[in-house]
C-alpha cells in the first residue's frame, strides 16, 4: 500500500513538473515568433489591410508581447479566427495567445482550461437599427429579426434579454462577422446586435453608415481581454504584465516618443517600469528592458487607444484610467 501510494505521489509530482514545463515562452523563443489569434477583421481591434498588415488594439497587445520577449514587435504572426473557432485554436496549441475581443466570463474561465490575463477594453452589448424604422429604444423591438454571430456571448445575452422581458424575436446567426454585416445591410434583419465597439467598427462597412442608429441601452458587461492556456503561470504573467505595463506607462506619462529620455528617471515607478531599477523583467523570464521595449515599439495604452479606437468615434469612457474618470486600473510594478 505504501509502495502504491509512493507511486501515485511520484506520478503526481511528475504531472506537476510536466505542467510547470509547459513553457510557452520556450516554445515561442525556439520558434522565433509569437502566434497570436485575432478576429477575422474588426477595425480598431484587429484588421488586416490589402497587404496583410494587421492593426488594432488587440494586435498591439500581441506586438507588445513580442517586443517584450524578442525586443522586436514584428516577431508575431496573426491567425484570424471566428468566434466559434477561437477557443479550440488556443487549447490545441495553434496559437499562444488569443487577443480577439473576447468577453471574460465565468464558464470560459473555469470550463475551457483557459485563463483570462486581464481586460484591454471594457465593453457592453448594444443594438443598431436602421434609422428609417424610427425606433428609439430596445423596448420597441418586440417581434424583431435580429442578426448576430454564433459562438458569442451576444447570442446568449440577447436571448436572455428578450425572454426575461417577455418579448418575442427571431435570431439569425452567422459564423462570419462579414456575413452578419451583409445580412443586416441587405435588410434581412431589423437589428444588428454585438458589443458596442463592434457596432461602431462594423458600421463603417455598411453601404450608408449614417442611415443607422445605435440604441441608447447597454444590455450587458463585456470585459474583453487576452486569453492563455491554463497551466503555464509564467506565460500568463508575461501576457498580464505586458498589458499592465502599457496601462501603467500611460499613468506615468511614459510614451513612445519620450521613453528614451525617461530612461534614468529619478521617479522610482518609472525606473522600475523601464528596468533601471529591480529585476522585474528577469522575474518574468525576460530581460529587464521588456517594458521599455513594449513602449518603444507600441506606445502606452492611451496611445494605442487613440490610434485605433478613437477614429471609430468611441470616447475613452469607462476605458479611461482610474484617476481620470474610468475603471482602467493596473496593479503596480514594484
Ligand atoms: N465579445 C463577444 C463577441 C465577440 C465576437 O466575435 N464579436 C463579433 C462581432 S463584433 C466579431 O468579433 N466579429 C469580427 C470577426 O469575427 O472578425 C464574445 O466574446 O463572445
Amino acid at each position: 500500500m505504501k509502495k502504491f501510494l509512493a507511486l501515485v505521489v511520484s506520478a503526481g509530482a511528475m504531472m506537476i513538473a510536466g505542467v510547470a514545463q509547459a513553457a510557452t515562452l520556450d516554445d515561442v523563443k525556439a520558434r522565433g515568433y509569437l502566434q497570436c489569434g485575432v478576429s477575422q477583421g474588426l477595425p480598431g481591434f484587429s484588421n488586416a489591410d490589402d497587404n496583410g498588415n494587421w492593426t488594432g488594439i488587440d494586435v498591439d497587445l500581441c506586438r507588445g508581447v513580442a517586443a517584450a520577449i524578442f525586443g522586436d514587435a514584428n516577431k508575431v504572426r496573426f491567425t484570424p479566427l471566428s468566434a466559434k473557432q477561437r477557443f479550440t485554436a488556443l487549447s490545441s496549441g495553434e496559437i499562444d495567445i488569443l487577443s480577439r475581443n473576447t468577453t471574460w466570463t465565468m464558464t470560459r474561465d473555469t470550463q475551457l482550461g483557459l485563463n483570462f490575463a486581464g481586460v484591454n477594453y471594457y465593453d457592453g452589448q448594444g443594438l443598431m437599427v436602421p434609422s428609417s424604422l424610427g425606433i428609439t429604444s430596445v423596448s420597441e423591438l418586440d417581434g424583431a429579426n435580429i442578426c448576430t454571430n454564433t459562438g458569442t456571448t451576444t447570442e446568449l445575452n440577447i436571448t436572455d434579454y428578450f425572454r426575461s422581458n417577455n418579448m418575442s424575436f427571431e435570431l439569425i446567426a452567422f459564423e462570419k462577422a462579414d456575413e452578419v454585416v451583409a445580412a443586416y445591410d441587405a435588410g434581412r434583419c431589423d437589428v444588428y446586435t454585438t458589443d458596442r465597439s463592434g457596432l461602431a467598427a462594423q458600421r463603417t462597412k455598411l453601404t450608408n453608415p449614417d442611415a443607422h442608429v445605435v440604441l441608447p441601452e447597454i444590455l450587458t458587461k463585456e470585459p474583453l481581454g487576452p486569453v492563455v492556456r491554463q497551466g503555464d503561470d509564467q506565460w500568463f504573467n508575461i501576457v498580464r504584465w505586458s498589458l499592465n505595463a502599457m496601462i501603467n506607462a500611460e499613468e506615468l506619462g511614459v510614451t513612445k516618443s519620450n521613453v528614451g529620455s525617461m530612461m534614468g528617471s529619478n521617479n522610482p515607478s518609472i525606473a522600475r517600469l523601464l528596468g533601471d531599477e529591480g529585476n522585474f523583467g528577469q522575474e518574468l523570464g525576460l530581460s529587464n528592458d521588456w517594458a521599455a521595449n513594449i513602449i518603444k515599439a507600441i506606445g502606452n495604452y492611451g496611445e494605442s487607444y487613440d490610434k485605433h479606437i478613437t477614429p471609430l468615434g468611441l470616447a475613452r469612457g469607462v476605458n479611461a484610467l482610474w484617476n481620470n474618470g474610468g475603471i482602467l486600473y493596473a496593479a503596480p510594478i514594484r
